[in-house]
């Protein structure tokens, strides 16, 4: 098939999901064209079967706000016309399912039809689009999508609680590429962070609030009084300054380090030991099940759709949002136990597997082939 995937091109889940599935189509023979504002981070293959096409937004005196979603629409457009798609995903609502449904007007005009599947990442429902601003537009623009696809059961039902969809909303859950994580972690690079053998504790997000980097600081100042051990911070946000000046007020300046945004984040989670998600609200918790992946458990709250992936007392703990406490002592007997540490790192991986590109990436390939124009074929 010809597949149109629209997502952010940042570091964030939605759009490294988006792209890791642009990715694992294109190795299945679909020819799948890019459409995003910048060449999204995860894409960093060569592939015959993969295509980007950048919007570019014009500046112009008059505009203080220059219409991305406009120039998004046009090239839609442009790129499903003159490459002959066959349907369009978009990932995150705002602003791309209103811009594929303003795209699908204009080529029911010129007499040519497209699919448009719209795939609910988190925010895009649980926080920026039910703001009034754009909750209008959101509940459209998603009625009007052919399929919807939420990333997990607890989005699902989040999107029918704040917004009235009048179509069913399928799960698709998010998914892991193992075969990434399947390498030797790289002792010297082990030894560089962490030299006399202690615990590594890691954490990543965009450093927004609903993140709670704070709690992260909080749990590994706790472990650090018990426990010999390292904490390492990848991503960069707002709340980054502030989390500096945490570190420093707790102590723990020498064992911390703030790695800023990486790439290659699956050579830093085989080192690591235990992954941190203390999140006010994850749909799903990409960052988490890509520490599974890496044999990592989890200690996370247990909002959203975390517990869907992240097993209490099986792949890491779950405690109530802020229960720093509860997450303090969690890793504590983790970290303190070898046996259970092992233990709970097979069961990580073993949960990880279940959410493998290779058991999930058909369910999207059997979704798009209801919408296919002619009799779909790799
Ligand atoms: O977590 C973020 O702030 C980024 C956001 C995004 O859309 O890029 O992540 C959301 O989508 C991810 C991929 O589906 C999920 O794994 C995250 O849980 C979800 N974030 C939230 O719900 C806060």
């Amino acid at each position: 098939m010809r597949i149109g995937i629209v997502c952010y091109p940042t570091f964030g889940g939605s759009g490294v999901l988006a792209t890791e599935l642009g990715k694992a189509l294109a190795d299945k023979g679909h020819h799948v064209h890019f459409i995003t504002y910048q060449q999204p981070v995860r894409l960093n293959v060569f592939s015959a079967n993969i295509f980007y096409h950048e919007v570019s937004v014009p500046s112009y005196p008059l505009f203080d706000y220059p219409p991305y979603e406009l120039a998004l629409a046009s090239t839609m457009v442009d790129v499903i016309l003159n490459h002959d798609l066959d349907l369009l995903h978009v990932h995150y609502a705002i602003p791309h399912a209103s811009a594929a449904y303003m795209a699908k007007q204009i080529l029911i005009k010129k007499g040519r039809e497209i699919p448009v599947i719209t795939t609910l990442h988190g925010t895009d429902i649980t926080l920026v689009g039910r703001d009034k601003t754009y909750e209008p537009v959101v509940t459209f623009s998603i009625n009007e999508s052919d399929a919807i696809t939420a990333v997990s059961h607890n989005l699902k039902e989040e999107t029918f609680r704040w917004f009235a969809i009048e179509k069913d909303i399928e799960v698709i859950e998010n998914f892991v590429d193992n075969s990434r994580y399947n390498k030797k972690p790289i002792d010297a690079f082990r030894k560089v962070i962490a030299p006399n053998d202690e615990k590594i504790l890691i954490h990543a997000s965009n450093f927004r609030k609903i993140k709670r980097v704070n709690d992260v600081i909080q749990v590994f100042a706790n472990v650090h009084q018990q426990i010999p051990s390292k904490l390492l911070l990848v991503g960069d946000g707002p709340e980054r300054r502030s989390m500096e000046d945490l570190v420093r007020k707790l102590q723990v300046q020498e064992d911390v380090r703030f790695l800023g945004k990486q790439d290659q984040i699956e050579e830093i989670l085989l080192v690591s030991d235990l992954f941190i998600l203390p999140s006010e609200y994850e749909s799903f918790g990409l960052a988490a099940m890509e520490a599974m992946a890496a044999n990592v458990p989890v200690i996370s709250s247990d909002a959203g759709g975390l517990p869907e992936i992240n097993i209490n007392g099986e792949t890491g703990y779950t405690a109530a949002v802020g229960d720093v406490k509860t997450m303090s002592e969690c890793a504590i007997n983790l970290l303190s136990n070898a046996d259970l540490l092992q233990q709970f790192r097979k069961n990580a991986k073993a949960q990880a597997m279940k959410f493998d590109l290779q058991n999930i990436v058909p369910q999207y390939e059997k979704l798009y082939s209801r919408f296919c124009r002619m009799v779909c074929e790799a």
